[in-house]
């Protein structure tokens, strides 16, 4: 085809299919603005006309005629993503596609598509872009180069705040140092690092950007470099943040990092601790998990005032129908503030999904069920009926008014047991008031109400104790080393090794 010259581009996310079915909360979708467009669109020219549509929050006008389309295709959107681009390639349009579905099926992918793109953007854009110009685009890139170091300011100019309860959501580092079965992100990664951080002075640089007070930061595992997180919870203590990110048990439990994050203003984590069982486990490779006392991380981030949003996952072979509720009572016994339960979802590109198809237990390929509510395989120990109900009891069950009393009730300080209950009812009983809300288009009115929610429960370590913000010294042979920015004091083993200015 011939390549007009390039002045308008749109950068689309489209819905997913499910924005149609009745499991759809649009609070969840009304989160987080599309991050990773946002980042790609910073490699664009500034002068060119650049859109960016999220279909989850926005309408999307398809009689437009932009000269470039960039589709995030998710595995769940993945079907709506091919029809759109379908259609502006029949207008003559050129349309690339990437992302997490593209990278696990590009063969899938391609025919929708005149370029498609493998993993990470940061280098593959920048050098489709420049192909581009010369008239001679690729079919296929793939990332190979892994890096995030010195990568241009994102273009949040392009995100509607106020369509987003979170729109200062942030990610300084990609992907993560642990290897699931059952996760995406070795196949995201494959050919490259699969673990990799960004400047700590860049990542300040960032968040200091940001306006207003809270940030999610929705790393995989923001604890996943120790160093690395120290020096930039340091760096961001006096910033008065309060933040909401996800790390895994045994990262809770090791040193002093989770001390260090709650000092800088961390007031809630996204925990994976995925089944009680070890056989679970064990079968997810999850050894980050193993032999690791649950009950040692609730008390650690509890005694710090970090609410917690437990992951559960049911579906493990050796799951039984007892799991459920076993599963739920431990969480509200625990004081687990919110929990997110799924249903074991076998990714294409993932080793478990390799094993299931391997041994002929995927019992369906259209993607749009594989959304974690909906059972795609074939269980061992349960029906498939089973665990889809068992996995809707454990949503009631631990969201009924009693439980989040109850739940509430498992912590220490009277302040901490009403931030659990406003926090955990706010997200799951007011879903019309929410709705309200979104419609209206006055999310940025809720943000003041989540600070006050996040706001410290006494407890967490004063920003500035050197206990809290030890910074290990770098190792010989680190490959991806914290830069520590030079402004900083650095401890370590106790003793200031570096003084503030
Ligand atoms: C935030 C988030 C959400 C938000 C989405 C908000 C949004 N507006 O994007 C919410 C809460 C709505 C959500 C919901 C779900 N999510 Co989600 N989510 C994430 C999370 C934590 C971060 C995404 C992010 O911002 N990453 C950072 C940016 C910088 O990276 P990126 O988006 O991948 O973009 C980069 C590349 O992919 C590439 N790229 C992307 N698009 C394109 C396009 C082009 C043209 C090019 C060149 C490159 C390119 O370049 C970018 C820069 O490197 C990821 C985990 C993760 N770490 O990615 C899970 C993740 C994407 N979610 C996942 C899932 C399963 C879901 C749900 C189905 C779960 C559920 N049960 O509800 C739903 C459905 C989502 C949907 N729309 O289909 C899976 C996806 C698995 C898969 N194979 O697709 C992930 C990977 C989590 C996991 N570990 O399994 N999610
Ligand atoms: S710890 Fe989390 S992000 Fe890391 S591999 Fe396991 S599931 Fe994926």
């Amino acid at each position: 085809m011939s390549i007009r010259p390039i002045r308008r581009v749109k950068l689309i996310l489209p819905a997913l299919t499910e924005a149609t079915s009745p499991y759809w909360r649009p609070i969840k979708y009304s989160l987080f603005p599309p991050l990773g467009l946002a980042t790609l669109a910073a490699y664009l020219d500034p002068d060119l006309d650049i859109r960016i549509v999220d279909e989850h929050v926005e309408k999307l006008e398809l009689e437009d005629d932009p000269d470039l389309v960039m589709i995030q295709v998710y595995i769940t959107n993945a079907y709506r993503a091919y029809r759109i681009a379908d259609h502006y390639r029949a207008r003559g349009i050129y349309v690339i596609l990437g992302g997490l579905h593209v990278t696990s099926l590009p063969e899938e992918a391609a025919p929708h598509a005149d370029t498609i793109f493998l993993g990470p953007g940061e280098h593959t854009f920048p050098a489709f872009l420049k192909d581009l110009a010369t008239g001679r685009p690729r079919r296929r890139y793939a990332s190979a180069i892994r890096t995030i170091e010195r990568i241009p300011p994102i273009r949040r100019d392009l995100i509607q705040r106020r369509l987003y309860l979170v729109p200062n959501s942030i990610v300084v580092s990609r992907g993560c140092p642990h290897h699931c079965t059952f996760c995406y992100k070795d196949a995201f990664f494959e050919g490259g690092r699969s673990f990799y951080t960004q400047r700590v002075d860049d990542a300040l640089a960032e968040i200091s950007r940001l306006p207003g007070r809270h940030l999610y930061f929705l790393d995989d595992h923001l604890l996943g470099n120790p160093r690395f997180a120290r020096a930039l919870f340091r760096g961001m203590s006096g910033m008065g943040r309060v933040f909401q990110g996800a790390a895994t048990v045994d990262s809770i439990l090791r040193g002093n990092t989770i001390e260090a994050a709650a000092a800088a203003g961390l007031r809630s984590l996204f925990v994976g601790f995925e089944t009680l069982s070890e056989g679970g486990l064990l079968g997810a490779r999850k050894r980050q998990n193993l032999g690791r006392s649950y009950r040692d991380v609730i008390l650690r981030l509890d005694d710090l005032g970090i609410m917690i949003n437990g992951s559960f996952v049911f579906g493990f072979d050796g799951d039984d129908r007892d799991v459920f509720a076993r599963t739920v009572d431990w969480a509200i016994e625990s004081g687990v503030t919110t929990a997110t339960f799924h249903i074991l979802t076998p990714y294409p590109g993932t080793p478990l999904f390799a094993e299931m198809d391997g041994a002929g237990r995927i019992t369906t390929r259209d993607w749009d069920l594989f959304d974690t509510r909906h059972v795609v395989y074939e269980p061992q120990k349960l029906s498939p009926a089973d665990l889809k109900d068992g996995y809707e009891w454990a949503y009631k069950a631990f969201y009924r008014w009693s439980s989040i009393g109850r739940a509430a009730l498992a912590h220490d300080s009277a302040k901490h047991m009403l931030k659990h209950f406003c926090y955990s009812a706010g997200w799951k009983k007011f879903e019309r008031l929410w709705g309200s809300v979104i419609r209206l288009k006055e999310l940025t009115q809720a943000r003041p109400l989540l600070e006050a929610i996040l706001s410290p429960v006494g407890k967490a370590p004063t920003p500035g104790a050197p206990d809290a913000l030890e910074v290990d010294l770098l190792e010989p042979g680190d490959s991806n080393p914290p830069q520590i920015p030079p402004s900083l004091p650095l401890y370590s083993g106790g003793k200031l090794l570096r003084p503030s200015p």
